[in-house]
């Protein structure tokens, strides 16, 4: 299985600034330790501050890989041109962040992406990313509604 990672802008500051809200690691270091616990699964990693970057490796991932996990940082709640390369891939994307987005001001509580997305992972720090990984291992029918028994 290959998962693409794809962090956007200023997560490449992760470890440096407000550690109260995001940690006090780099991205870099924690790959080490979701490259240990997914051993079997091939792991990129891609981060840019340009939003033409991210649809590229959106466009090139999503032909081409089982997932993406995606952290579009700021642009999640502005971007219409993520949404739709998005839209236009055939892999499922989970987005994820890293802070609870709901805990925090109005105009984070809104994503672009999440109607276009597999599913979303928010504010369980650097293990949002483990989790949206870990989604991708449940086999498709535990995660067809109409087939679970509600009784
Ligand atoms: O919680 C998340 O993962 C976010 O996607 C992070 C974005 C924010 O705009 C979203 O609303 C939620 C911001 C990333 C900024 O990252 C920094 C990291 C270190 C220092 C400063 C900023």
């Amino acid at each position: 299985m290959k998962i693409q990672i794809i962090n956007g802008p200023n997560l490449n500051l992760l470890g440096t600034r407000e550690p109260e809200i995001y940690g006090n690691n780099s991205f870099v270091d924690y790959l080490t330790v979701l490259n240990a616990i997914f051993s079997d699964i091939e792991i990129s990693y891609f981060q840019s501050n340009s939003e033409g970057e991210i649809i590229d490796k959106i466009q090139e991932a999503g032909f081409g890989c089982d997932g993406i996990v995606l952290n579009a940082g700021g642009y999640t709640h502005t971007s219409v041109a993520i949404r739709d390369a998005i839209k236009a891939v055939p892999t499922p994307v989970v987005e994820v962040h890293i802070s609870n987005v709901y805990a925090r001001e109005e105009f984070r509580h809104h994503s672009m992406l999440s109607a276009v997305c597999k599913g979303v992972v928010a504010g369980f720090g650097f293990d949002s990313y483990r989790l949206a990984i870990q989604s991708f291992l449940i086999p498709d029918v535990l995660l067809n509604k109409s087939t679970l028994s509600h009784t």
